[in-house]
């Protein structure tokens, strides 16, 4: 099929105005949220159901043109804008939350449904999503299922790929697999929802999903305490993770980070001596004593008069601002090098104070930016100086996490930042049994060409 009747037939599919072709309309399309990675597309279509979906993919599959699936754009790894001459397929308009089941406590969301729709949806139902993270506004379900998302409730709740009752999704020729609603317990054959959370839009493009929720917390509160090093924060956050049942998310920051986001976003130092490392702790539960009992706990550790504690909405959320407007506050800096990645719970500490000396020892000019998620052993490297091709930082500090028996990539996928440390990382066994699977969903290699594996 020539170009000029693929693009006529997507035209047919999804109408004139939803298939994108001149620059202006494409380009926000066709460069991530961290400015690092951009390519042209052929188009950008925009289709509205899942059939439309599956017409899409039947004409890209027939011209032989590969498809790169878009939800919100906010993934970090450069999958979800083209490499240049794909078909842009944008989820967004399959939007919306249905059948939210408050006695099951389960809802379906749509593809394009952002976090933040759902959350509000599972909360008019009295019940909570598990899975929160700072791109809330913008992140689609299915973005989010696609890279198994993680963010800051991992350790109560785990990934995406936890919360998935059921799920709906086009193969690369057009056909549709479903298993909607699904049920809590379903032990029949392979796990097709698990296996298409972290495939980052390679095997199929999700169009719905069916999520459990977990229960609302009515009384919720966040301290932030500072520490004169990682090891110490480290250790804080190991015994509140012990001792308090309470806990639903650990973060860490560094002074540097907070000086940059203090600057960003006009807000003043929790503490005062401001420390080298912070762990924010949030803790929630059904009952009013939750505060008390975090109280006792930061003065168990001997934190009384190093932390500073809210349990009203607004001091929370200026708490967890000073954590999660890090991401914004570095991009608004430059164009950054983002490493994230994990490391086992007795190394995290390690790698927060190796770092910055090895990126210095690298680029002496580069400034670096350490946070993260201490209760999930998830560290966020950012590098703010070297050019956007030059890899040399990134390599060394993923170098260091697989040194430390780390993982590549902890919550933000592959994409195609990592390709080459997918097989560094987990050898060519296991990314040739990965490939096997490529090969059986996509046999001609259009979904997503070039995202977890070199072409
Ligand atoms: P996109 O960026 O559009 O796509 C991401 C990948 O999924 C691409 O490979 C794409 O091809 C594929 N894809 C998208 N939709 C589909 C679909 N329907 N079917 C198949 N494949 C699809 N991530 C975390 O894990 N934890 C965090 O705490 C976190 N915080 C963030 C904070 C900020 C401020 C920002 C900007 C990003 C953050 N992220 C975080 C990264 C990002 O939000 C997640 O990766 C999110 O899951 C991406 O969702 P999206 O809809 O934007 O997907
Ligand atoms: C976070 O935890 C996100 O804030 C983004 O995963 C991480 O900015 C980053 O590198
Ligand atoms: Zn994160």
């Amino acid at each position: 099929m020539k170009t000029e009747d693929l693009l006529a037939a997507l035209r047919d599919i999804v109408g004139e105005r939803h298939c994108l072709t001149e620059p202006g309309m494409r380009a926000g399309h066709e460069t991530d949220w961290t400015r690092r990675f951009s390519g042209r597309a052929l188009a950008v279509v925009r289709p509205e159901t899942t059939d439309d979906v599956a017409a899409v993919l039947r004409a890209c599959s027939a011209a032989g043109v590969g498809v790169v699936p878009q939800g919100g754009n906010t993934g970090l790894v450069g999958g979800s804008v083209p490499r240049g001459g794909e078909v842009v397929l944008s989820l967004l308009r399959l939007a919306g939350v249905d059948d939210v089941d408050p006695d099951a406590g389960e809802l379906t969301a749509r593809a394009g449904a952002t976090l933040s729709s759902v959350h509000s949806a599972a909360e008019s139902a009295g019940w909570a999503f598990g899975v929160d993270l700072g791109a809330r506004d913008s992140a689609t379900i299915g973005g989010m299922v696609a890279t198994n998302a993680g963010g800051v409730r991992v350790m109560r709740h785990g990934p995406m790929r936890r919360q998935l009752i059921g799920f709906e999704a086009v193969l690369a020729d057009g056909t549709i697999i479903r298993r909607l609603p699904g049920m809590m317990k379903d032990n029949t054959g392979y796990d097709l929802a698990g296996l298409l959370s972290g495939s980052e839009g390679t095997l199929a493009v999700i169009t719905a999903v069916r999520l459990r929720l977990v229960p609302a917390l009515a009384h919720r509160v966040v301290a932030v305490a500072g520490f004169a090093d990682a090891a110490g924060a480290v250790r804080a956050a190991a015994s509140l993770r012990r001792g308090l049942s309470s806990v639903q998310a650990l973060e860490l920051f560094t002074d540097a980070g907070l000086e940059l986001v203090m600057r960003h976003a006009s807000m003043s130092a929790p503490l005062a001596p401001r420390q080298p490392v912070y762990l924010l702790t949030e803790a929630a539960a059904t009952v009013r004593t939750v505060t008390d009992d975090l109280v006792a706990a930061l003065e168990a550790l001997g934190l009384g008069d190093a932390a500073v504690i809210a349990d009203d909405p607004d001091g929370r959320h200026r708490l967890w601002q000073l954590r999660e407007r890090h991401t914004e506050a570095v991009n608004a800096e430059g164009v950054p090098h983002k490493v994230d990645v994990s490391v086992p719970p007795t190394r995290y500490a390690e790698i927060v104070e190796r770092v910055p000396p090895l990126v210095a020892e690298i680029d002496s000019s580069a400034r670096t930016f350490l946070y993260g998620h201490v209760g999930d052993g998830n560290v966020h490297v950012n590098v703010l100086g070297p050019p956007p091709d030059d890899e040399a930082v990134d390599d060394a500090v993923l170098r260091l996490a697989v040194d430390l028996g780390g993982s590549v990539s902890a919550e933000h996928g592959i994409g195609i930042a990592k390709v080459d440390w997918l097989v560094r990382d987990r050898g060519e066994a296991t990314v040739g049994a990965m490939r096997a699977i490529k090969a059986a969903w996509d046999p001609a290699g259009i979904l997503n060409p070039g995202v977890l594996f070199r072409p």
